[in-house]
């Protein structure tokens, strides 16, 4: 048995609308259309542009009904926290807002002194981002957007709405909004409440495998179910980890580097809450322990400043300048809205009384070298808090292209790194879509197992000697821990 399924994957850089032809043998990706994202400006609010998305997705399910007209499902996943609101006729309310838009500027503090940080952690598991759900939610409470709306739909439920006609939210992206009790799986009632937002808002949720509707009539020239699958990527990207065991860190590396390990159950320790590691649900119940790193954005922002568009001619070069000669606090918040990176990076050096780089390369080097210290931390912060021993640690998305920052993240976590697949995300989304049709069974260790038959991987080992480097280099960014 096979079956070709379409995998919808909306990144913060970019999407893709890939197909992914599966069978119990293995699994074979083709990309049906690809597109740019990113944040448009309205005014003073930083948004989205949803229904251009939207367009898009089309456009890429068009392309991949015309080459397989049987094409047996669509899954679609995003980046996670977003969402629009939808008023009681299902018309949305005003473009999504990006969550690195600054409404959400001090929100977090006043809301976690309200509910107590103590309590919010005990009952969601969630680290603490500005931008949650639940602040911009908090943010925006006063607004006629709010008062009006009667749903909120995360991005890729509102997709997957405007496909279908059929409203729904999947459970492993609405754990990203710090209003889901992380116990139950299901929206905090006492939560909601106690943060003054409308519980109306909320609906019900659907399972990564559950049926979620069918694309519209004239859409598309055929009849095409939707399936609910991981629709966080990271939780579609960490279903495609090519992991045997459970001794394994992942590090999904895109715009973000979300750093961490699979356990069975949350991790709730007040140790935990003060590093700062997320509890995010994760498919099959699994949880996602991890942190977020702030990733190639910070590159991302860096070229966008430079107008540079060769990125594998930047690595190269970056590769040829001095090892851990500038670092910098990647998870700085200075680093989190768009702007002048170059800059913000010169200020933490000159700051900190290091060197400035003077050259792109030597920024690059900078940021790459940072980006593995702050691997580094997190890998080894999941290990200690969560118990969980680590023998590997796989790097899948596109960061799994950047060879300068696999090596460097394996020599400073100090052990072997697996880099691949690029595509975890959409392939990830394939496969819950295939075994929800049957075309293969089990769980994520066999689903793994049949990506490491058919995945290209490659291997980085810890260069030898360089330990007592990248401790100094910690104890440099991080002095007092
Ligand atoms: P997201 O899903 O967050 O948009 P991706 O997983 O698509 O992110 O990864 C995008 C990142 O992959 C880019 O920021 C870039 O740093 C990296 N990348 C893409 N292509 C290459 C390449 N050829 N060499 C090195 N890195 C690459
Ligand atoms: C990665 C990601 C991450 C979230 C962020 C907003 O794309 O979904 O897991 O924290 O975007």
């Amino acid at each position: 048995m096979r079956a070709a399924v379409a995998a919808v994957d909306l990144g913060a850089a970019s999407g893709r609308v890939m197909v992914a032809d599966v069978s119990p043998d293995g699994v074979a990706l083709a990309e049906a259309h690809r597109f740019d994202n990113g944040p448009v400006r309205l005014l003073d609010t930083l948004h989205w542009d949803a229904p251009r998305l939207y367009a898009e997705v089309l456009t890429g399910l068009r392309a991949a009904v015309a080459r397989h007209p049987d094409l047996a499902s669509v899954g679609i996943d995003s980046w996670a926290v977003d969402y629009g609101l939808l008023d009681r006729d299902g018309a949305l309310l005003g473009n999504p807002v990006h969550y690195r838009d600054a409404r959400t500027d001090g929100v977090m503090p006043t809301m976690v002194a309200r509910l107590g940080a103590e309590w919010l952690y005990g009952t969601t598991g969630l680290q603490l981002l500005p931008f949650n759900t639940l602040f911009q939610l908090a943010a925006a409470a006063d607004t006629p957007a709010v008062a009006a709306a009667e749903r909120m739909l995360l991005i890729p439920d509102l997709l997957s709405y405007w496909l279908t006609g059929v409203a729904g939210t999947e459970v492993t992206n609405a754990s990203t909004t710090q209003l889901l009790d992380v116990r139950t799986r299901e929206w905090s009632a006492a939560l909601i409440e106690r943060a003054g937002l409308p519980a109306r808002l909320f609906g019900e949720l659907r399972r990564p495998g559950d049926a979620a509707g069918v694309v519209r009539p004239g859409l598309v020239d055929a009849e095409v179910p939707v399936t609910a699958v991981g629709s966080h990527d990271t939780a579609s990207a960490v279903v495609a980890v090519p992991a045997q065991g459970e001794r394994f860190a992942y590090i999904s590396c895109g715009t973000w580097s979300l750093v961490g390990v699979e356990l069975p159950e949350p991790v709730l320790s007040a140790e935990s809450r003060e590093a700062n590691f997320t509890n995010e649900a994760g498919v099959d119940g699994t949880v996602r322990y991890l942190r977020n790193v702030m990733g190639l954005w910070v590159l991302q922002e860096s070229m966008r400043a430079w107008g540079t568009l060769d990125l594998p001619e930047l690595l190269a070069a970056a590769a040829r300048e001095p090892a851990l000669a500038t670092l910098v606090d990647v998870d700085d918040p200075v680093f989190l809205p768009p702007g002048d990176m170059p800059a913000r990076i010169a200020a933490a050096c000159a700051a900190s009384g290091q060197p400035v780089p003077d050259s792109p390369a030597a920024f690059t080097r900078c940021i790459v070298d940072s980006l593995a210290l702050a691997h580094r931390r997190a890998v080894r912060q999941a290990s200690a808090l969560s118990g969980r021993d680590v023998d590997a640690v796989h790097i899948v998305g596109g960061g799994a292209r950047n060879t300068l920052l696999c090596q460097l993240t394996a020599d400073a976590c100090g052990l072997p790194v697996v880099a691949g697949p690029v595509e975890a995300t959409a392939l990830g989304n394939a496969l819950v879509q295939a075994r929800a049709l049957g075309v293969v069974r089990g769980g994520l260790d066999d689903l793994r197992a049949l990506l490491r038959r058919t995945q290209e991987l490659r291997s980085y080992h810890p260069a030898a000697g360089v330990e007592a480097a990248w401790r100094a280099a910690e104890a440099r960014v991080h002095p007092s821990r």
